[in-house]
């Protein structure tokens, strides 16, 4: 069979750049080539996979510095629309949920480096740390929230909140959900254009019941834990963040992502998601009758899943949905679950995902089309280091290099290098001398 020569696109070097459509926030910033913040350096994740988030614009008046959980407080309530509150380097031990009300805040780490400030719920054993409720444009960056037995940041979208932005943030163990949207009655207008980008989700183990005493033998078995749970979000972006370890107790916990109750047009690219129970969710087959279906209109695509016992990515109620250009590892998945089609998904798409391992699981009934997904048995010489999240392809394979179908909805990969006119399966597009490919 003839095969298309290999396209020899020779990059010196990255130096894309993005727009960031941030409220607030919005410029145009180069976009660094990977690097490996110290608090990371621990983790085992491969280093190329840690993108140093660009930096934000400085703020701008007015801005309120703060030192202590007193003037944290003091500073989230007396905020008028607008402020930027600045965090100093430290730990802040925070004896209460605390709440923003006010629409514009700005939540930031006065330095930059999202391991300089921490707050911490551990001491007050706090159900939920960092509330946001009936306001919109909030901003948290640049900081740590750990230790909360239940919710890191909840957004109260049962009130009406939008366009929130969580950027370059540390979500750390964290016993329910990282990032939590509640459920939103028809009287209010649904959660929209809210974005997270550039954060680490990661426990140091997998949840016990000590963690959180709401969580029993007789209800959820300690599974009762996921990453970023939001239910009717409408165009959310989820992107570029790193999720590491987020497991139930007997490794049956929810989505690292997840999106459900009627959740439409939202993006979910270029996360890196290693050893959670589950990946990416699109909806869960617990759907009320009010809910016609989990997920309309939602991109899933050129994300790295490495090793999620209960599924690297699920469709479940879904219409409409593009899962493409995913690239999993996961050749001891003990269900055969890499990519799970469950109940109706009419109308979804999933097409040139990269599997190694077991193929599509495909239980859907009907609507649903499989495009160009290749499965591969594990080899040594196809990803750069699959244990350590790095799918990038180590080396040029045919059956890999330029065997997808081209999409429209697909024109950049994992590293936001150009796919050419015959694109690569799964998330890394080959060049030749990748920047990307070469530190490990
Ligand atoms: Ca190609
Ligand atoms: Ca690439």
């Amino acid at each position: 069979m003839w095969q298309h020569p290999c396209h020899r696109l020779v990059v010196p070097r990255i130096t894309w750049t993005i727009v960031l459509l941030l409220n607030g926030v919005g410029h145009l910033v180069p976009s660094p080539v990977s690097n490996l913040q110290a608090d990371q350096s621990e983790l085992p994740i491969a280093a190329t996979l840690f993108r140093a988030a660009p930096p934000l614009p400085a703020a701008t008046e007015p801005v309120i510095r703060v030192r202590t959980v007193g003037e944290l407080f003091k500073a989230v309530e007396h905020a008028k629309e607008g402020t930027t509150i600045l965090l100093s380097p430290g730990r802040y031990v925070l004896p209460r949920r605390l709440d923003i009300r006010t629409d514009r805040v700005t939540l930031r780490g006065a330095s930059g480096r999202r391991q300089d400030v921490i707050l911490d719920g551990g001491p007050h054993q706090l159900g939920e740390l960092l509330a946001i409720h009936g306001c919109s444009d909030v901003v948290i960056a640049d900081l740590t929230i750990e230790n909360v037995r239940w919710n890191g940041i909840k957004l109260d979208t049962d009130s009406g909140v939008h366009r929130v932005t969580i950027y370059n943030c540390i979500l750390h163990n964290i016993w329910q959900r990282a990032v939590k949207g509640v459920r939103v009655p028809a009287t209010v207008a649904r959660p929209e254009g809210s974005r997270v980008m550039y954060c680490l989700f990661y426990n140091d183990r997998p949840k016990s019941y000590a963690d959180d005493p709401a969580d029993t033998p007789e209800n959820f078995q300690g599974n009762y834990i996921g990453g970023i749970d939001i239910m009717f979000a409408a165009k959310w972006t989820i992107s570029d963040n790193v999720f590491y370890n987020i497991q139930g107790r007997t490794r049956e916990g929810r989505g690292a992502i997840f999106l459900w109750h009627d959740s439409r047009d939202c993006v979910v690219e270029r996360n890196v998601i290693i050893n959670c129970d589950m990946g990416i969710a699109l909806g869960n087959s617990y759907k009320p009758p009010d809910v016609a279906v989990h997920a309309a209109n939602i991109i899933v695509r050129n994300n790295f899943i490495v090793q999620c016992p209960e599924s690297g990515i699920v469709a479940d109620y879904t219409r409409d949905c593009v899962i493409a250009h995913n690239s999993i590892f996961d050749p001891d998945n003990r269900l055969g679950r890499l990519i799970r089609l469950v109940h109706d998904n009419q109308g979804t798409i999933v097409v040139n995902n990269l599997l190694v391992g077991s193929p599509v699981r495909n239980e859907s009934t009907g609507g649903i089309r499989l495009i160009k997904n290749l499965i591969l048995s594990p080899s040594p010489d196809l990803f750069v280091d699959p244990k350590r999240g790095d799918l990038h392809l180590r080396a040029r394979r045919s059956a890999v290099c330029d065997a997808g179908s081209p999409l429209p909805l697909v024109i950049e990969d994992f590293d936001r290098q150009p796919r050419d006119s015959r694109p690569d399966i799964g998330a890394d597009e080959w060049i030749e001398e990748d920047p990307f490919r070469k530190s490990n």
